[in-house]
């Protein structure tokens, strides 16, 4: 499955759309601008911003106004990624195919590096002028990462994924875990470009969130599947980490055939629910499946 035009004109969009905020961080101290901007520039597959690109034209926002919100989750995403790859996280020396930031820079900067990028994230959504001038929307877009990021999503899901190392767990524990860790970030792509559109009859509202949901399992269940079956050169991040942490993941629940078809079950579910946007959604539906049945 290839991308679609949409999607290839999102992807360019947003390379220069972090660029650009980006440039905030060229002042001085340059270590931590620099830092900065190696953590985030040129690598990625952006399946974040790409969502909320996608959603949001699906639902007839403006594109200039997803530029803040689709920077804002990439950033966070970044951030996630320096701090996970530090030594008193998983202590990654490889990511993105490039050196993880702790390596590159040292722990201090690194620490301080996703620091910034997180604190980057919320002042575009409070003042980035692309939004708008409804501080409403503003409001919603600030509630819905925060709650995504927070003890109840991102940080929450990873304090419980480091506490289950090691300790066996049933798939429904393994599901709350990645539910917050990873799900709740992606099903935020899914909210934030709704968040622009307060008039959606409550049962679209409802079906965008269902699927938020739905992809973010179908995309963890695959990030399962590839730790044990791509290479590190095709992951750019070093391959069987999950194994050598003993973590617990899908393939290792249920068995590596079992994994891949629930990962398709998930995907079809996800799909289903955007049966109220009928062809609206197909670019969107392009996408879903681009991110479930992508290789790295
Ligand atoms: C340390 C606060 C904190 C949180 C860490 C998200 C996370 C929680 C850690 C990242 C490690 C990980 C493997 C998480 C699962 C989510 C995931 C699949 C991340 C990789 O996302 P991709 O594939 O990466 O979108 P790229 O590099 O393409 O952006």
């Amino acid at each position: 499955m290839s991308p679609t035009v949409t999607d290839r004109s999102h992807r360019e969009r947003i390379e220069s759309a972090l660029d650009q905020r980006l440039s905030i961080a060229d002042f001085d101290p340059t270590t931590l601008g620099q830092a900065m901007r190696y953590a985030v520039l040129g690598h990625g597959k952006r399946m974040r911003p790409r969502l909320v690109y996608a959603i949001g034209t699906m639902l007839d926002v403006a594109i200039e106004r997803l530029d803040a919100p689709a920077c804002a989750v990439e950033l966070i995403h970044a951030y996630s990624l320096i701090h996970d790859d530090l030594p008193a996280m998983d202590d990654d020396d490889l990511r993105r195919g490039q050196p993880t930031v702790h390596i590159a820079y040292g722990e201090a900067t690194a620490i301080l590096a996703g620091d910034a990028l997180q604190a980057l994230a919320f002042e575009l959504l409070a003042s980035d002028p692309s939004i708008g001038d409804d501080p409403g929307t503003r409001a919603r877009l600030m509630a819905t990462l925060a709650h995504a990021c927070g003890p109840n999503g991102m940080v929450g899901g990873q304090a419980l994924d480091m506490a289950s190392e090691g300790q066996s767990i049933d798939l429904q524990q393994l599901k709350r875990i990645h539910d917050r860790k990873t799900g709740k970030l992606l099903r935020a792509c899914v909210l934030l470009a709704a968040a622009y559109r307060p008039d959606l009859p409550a049962e679209h509202y409802a079906a965008l969130d269902a699927f938020g949901t739905r992809i973010g399992l179908a995309f963890q269940i695959r990030d399962d599947i590839l730790d044990v079956t791509a290479s590190t050169k095709q992951l750019g991040k070093t391959q069987g980490a999950d194994q050598a942490h003993a973590k617990a993941t899908y393939p290792a629940l249920l068995g590596l055939d079992a994994a891949e078809a629930y990962a398709e079950q998930v995907s079809q579910e996800a799909l289903d629910t955007l049966q109220p946007f009928g062809t609206a959604a197909a670019p969107l539906r392009a996408l879903a499946q681009l991110m479930v049945q992508r290789n790295h």
